[in-house]
């Protein structure tokens, strides 16, 4: 008998101790992390926080079944992926009222034309980073990657879509381009540039820029202004054949235990005050309008992180390839492991 109570206990004890807990898996370096304690200390819900460096690690995550996560934050072609898959859950959006400070441009994006799975969250591009104190010419295009000086020296996202994207848009491709030959080109190009590359790296790039140790990257806008903060030599360049641009979205997983605590976070997130937070502290644009009087005059008027019409024209959304996916990613193993 005893030993039936203890297991009721254990049972209901642990469960009832889980109701508030919300489990959250987001980019690397994407929050002001001081609004998850706000939202603990406002809500009584504990925030699990965990952190990722490219949708596919996402996808793998999810699809492994591991991680329980409740909030999630995917770009554009990984929700049609994860859509498609019946991988994210539909959202209550009584539930999410603050949708209203969303600029309605990004409302019904062409990967959740209902809006009925995701919510825009940010919205980017990529580019080049580099030090200005190791690089002593003007940088504009993508091939400073090639170039002989910097062996050893540079490094790339490691993301198989953006550095097929970069190799398809030098040679006039379009970063949603499933020709095989086109993609034969791209690979073999890759190839050639592996002399000059330190790594594939997303995340730690940055701190090998900032060490010296590599003088470009490829990096996402706003996780370099993040980096310019801590060091005036380094800048960020829009190369002139384009690149990827990008929104990221916050979704709920399938069979999430805490969709209501996931909602409320969601509408926490798109709170004038807290999104302008975000925005001052990771130098992404956010689409949220009512946010931006509160959001510094050096991001408001920063033209790489709010592009203009001309600028967003030579980039690309990336959208999913359905099978070909498997294609690439063929290549891109063998991209890596050579
Ligand atoms: N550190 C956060 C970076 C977010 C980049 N997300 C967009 C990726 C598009 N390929």
């Amino acid at each position: 008998m005893k030993k039936y109570l203890l297991l009721l206990v254990l049972f209901f004890g642990c469960s009832s101790k889980d109701e508030n807990i919300l489990y959250v898996y987001n980019w690397s370096d994407y929050i002001d992390k001081t609004i998850l304690a706000d939202f603990e200390k406002e809500t009584g819900t504990k925030i699990i926080y965990d952190t990722f460096s490219s949708n596919e690690e996402l996808l793998a995550k999810l699809q492994s079944g591991s991680g329980g996560y409740d909030v999630i934050f995917p770009s554009d072609y990984m929700v049609t992926i994860m859509v498609k898959d019946s991988m994210v859950e539909e959202l209550n959006l009584a539930n999410i009222p603050n949708l209203k400070n969303i600029n309605k441009l990004f409302l019904n994006p062409s990967y959740d034309p209902e809006q009925k799975y995701s919510i825009p969250y940010t919205s980017g591009l990529t580019g080049i980073a580099y030090r200005t104190d190791l690089v002593d010419e003007k940088i504009d295009s993508w091939k400073i990657f090639w170039n002989s000086k910097y062996k050893n020296n540079t490094m790339l996202l490691n993301d198989m879509r953006e550095v097929y994207a970069m190799a398809f848009k030098i040679l006039g491709y379009s970063v949603n381009d499933t020709n095989l030959e086109h993609l034969k080109e791209a690979h073999k190009l890759l190839l050639d540039q592996k002399k000059y590359l330190k790594k594939y790296e997303s995340d730690m790039s940055k701190d090998f820029l900032l060490t010296k140790e590599v003088s470009i990257i490829q990096q996402w806008v706003g996780d370099t202004y993040q980096i310019m903060e801590q060091d005036s030599n380094i800048a960020f360049e829009i190369p002139k054949e384009g690149a990827i641009k990008f929104t990221d979205n916050i979704c709920i997983p399938k069979g999430a235990k805490h969709k209501d605590a996931a909602e409320k976070f969601i509408n926490y997130l798109l709170r004038p005050d807290i999104a302008a937070r975000i925005i001052n502290v990771i130098w992404y644009s956010m689409p949220n309008d009512a946010a931006m009087p509160m959001v510094n005059d050096e991001i408001k008027n920063d033209k790489n992180i709010f592009p203009d019409d001309a600028v967003l024209k030579k980039y690309e959304f990336v959208v999913d390839l359905g099978e070909y996916t498997a294609v690439m990613e063929k290549y891109w193993t063998e991209l890596k492991s050579y």
